[in-house]
């Protein structure tokens, strides 16, 4: 075990040159939505990307975000798709259902199409609580889950590059 230090192992950097976004933004609470936009974008642009390489598409609230960010992604277009949404907890039991369908969702659309989609939909009990997540630089999870998505499509293409040349094996029986 020694000879694998830490820092060892694949893993994709935070470059942006040449690489294209999707930004799927909720408008449902477009108070938080928009500032954890900016700090997508912040991310984004000071990692290399330039504006042609980040397409931003609004969708209604959260629930809607895993269909068009499947769409996107099916297009062959983009190296990877950051989601936005805010779900506040209220009376009822709505909030539940969209928070865990959101979730889920954007979990089975880059499953299905491969293309890493990072989850930027808070989940929060309280507007000051979301407040405090879509705030300025590191403590804005839109610039977070940016520098996330960066790092997913480096790798995403570090792991094509690696093993495309090598002879494909049978998988093992179990
Ligand atoms: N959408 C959100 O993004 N956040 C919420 O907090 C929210 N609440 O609480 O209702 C919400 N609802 C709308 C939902 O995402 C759909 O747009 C709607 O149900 C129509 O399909």
């Amino acid at each position: 075990m020694a000879e694998y230090k830490q820092s060892s192992g694949l893993r994709g950097e935070l470059n942006a040159v040449g690489l294209r976004f999707g930004i799927v933004v909720s408008h449902f609470n477009n108070f938080i939505t928009d500032r954890l936009l900016a700090g997508a974008i912040d991310a984004l642009e000071q990692s290399g990307a330039g504006k042609k390489q980040i397409e931003i598409v609004r969708v209604p609230g959260s629930f809607e975000i895993p269909l068009v960010a499947k769409k996107l992604a099916v297009t062959g277009h983009f190296n990877s798709i950051i989601c936005i949404g805010c779900v506040l907890r209220g009376e009822t039991s709505h909030y539940d259902y969209v928070a865990s369908e959101t979730a889920r969702g954007v979990q089975l659309a880059q499953l299905d199409s491969g293309v890493p989609m990072a989850f930027c939909v808070l989940t929060c009990d309280t507007l000051e609580q979301a407040i405090n997540r879509a705030g300025l630089k590191s403590g804005n999870k839109g610039y977070q889950s940016a520098l996330g998505a960066i790092e997913m499509a480096r790798l995403m293409q570090k792991i094509a590059g690696k093993f495309r040349a090598m002879p494909r094996r049978r998988p093992a029986r179990a």
